[in-house]
């Protein structure tokens, strides 16, 4: 396993434990992984460059065990003004993770707080420990999600549920946000990371052209009429007829085999 350093000290750990696969971890320990500018820098370079690699095949984003992520650094935004915020603008930088050509899997231990829950909002798949606790506690400390969480939120759960968690900040745990609809996997704390390595393994052997489309699909045609989401999804089906991986596919399954698809 590979670690690669950065000239910030770490914040930002790269892992690639196996061929095709990228495990992404936050590393600010002392401050429960808050996500100070830097750090949201750092994960936008190293998101960036994934966009060049053509053998990754599925990331796995997450922190340590007593936190996924605890939100924005609220020491550090404490002493930023409106219009700093404003030449932020962050949006590039969460841009990089949800322009993600490939799937990315939230794992997910301890706190996903208000930006950090926005972060993982930002992944497809979300593993969680049992004793994860989730919200958007922005409205305690004077101010509002800004990263998603109204937005992705709602999709995700619905507007009553949404209006609850954002305008009360109230912390979650992870059984009510299973059964909400956040989570894609509830283990135990210590299965998190097993059950995110065995998803990504299992979709990193899938056909990688039709992983990307289905990525591509789901996230625009949720945002779209279903007529125009239907017709996205007809044109990428289509497309697919025209790949090597589906005439293997086919052939594996009609003599018994398995498939090695090479993503042509
Ligand atoms: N920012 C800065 N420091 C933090 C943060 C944070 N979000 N969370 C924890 N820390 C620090 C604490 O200040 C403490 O530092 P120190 O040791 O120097 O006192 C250290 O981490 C450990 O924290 P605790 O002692 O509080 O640890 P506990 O395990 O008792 O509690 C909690 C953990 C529950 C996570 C608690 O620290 C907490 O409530 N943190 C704040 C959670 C929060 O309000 N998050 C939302 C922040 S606002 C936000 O996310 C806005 C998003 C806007 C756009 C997105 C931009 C990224």
């Amino acid at each position: 396993m590979t670690v690669k350093s950065n000239p910030q000290g770490d914040i930002v750990l790269l892992e690639r434990p196996e061929p095709g696969i990228a495990i992404v971890r936050l590393n600010r320990p002392d401050v429960r992984n808050a996500l100070n500018l830097s750090i949201r820098q750092r994960l936008a370079e190293v998101f960036h460059a994934f966009t060049d690699d053509a053998d990754l095949r599925c990331v796995i984003l997450t922190g340590d065990d007593k936190s996924f992520a605890a939100g924005a650094d609220i020491a550090d935004m404490s002493k930023v003004t409106a219009v700093e915020m404003y030449h932020r603008h962050t949006e590039r930088l969460w841009g990089a993770i949800s322009g993600c050509p490939v799937p990315v899997v939230a794992a997910i231990n301890g706190y996903a707080l208000g930006g950090g829950l926005e972060l993982a909002m930002h992944c497809d798949i979300t593993v969680v420990g049992r004793s994860a606790k989730l919200g958007q506690p922005e409205v305690r400390v004077g101010i509002m999600p800004g990263a998603g969480g109204t937005q992705r939120l709602v999709r995700a759960v619905g507007k009553f549920r949404a209006m609850r968690m954002c305008l009360t900040g109230e912390i979650i745990g992870a059984e009510d946000a299973c059964e909400m609809g956040l989570i894609s996997a509830l283990v135990d704390d210590d299965d998190v990371m097993t059950e995110a390595m065995s998803i990504a393994g299992t979709i990193a052997l899938m056909p990688p052209i039709a992983v990307a489309q289905i990525k591509e699909v789901i996230l625009h045609g949720m945002d779209a009429s279903l007529e125009t989401a239907l017709a996205l999804e007809r044109k990428a089906l289509q497309l697919l007829f025209a790949t090597q991986d589906k005439a293997e596919g086919m052939e594996a399954f009609l003599l018994k085999r398995k498939p090695i698809f090479t993503g042509q």
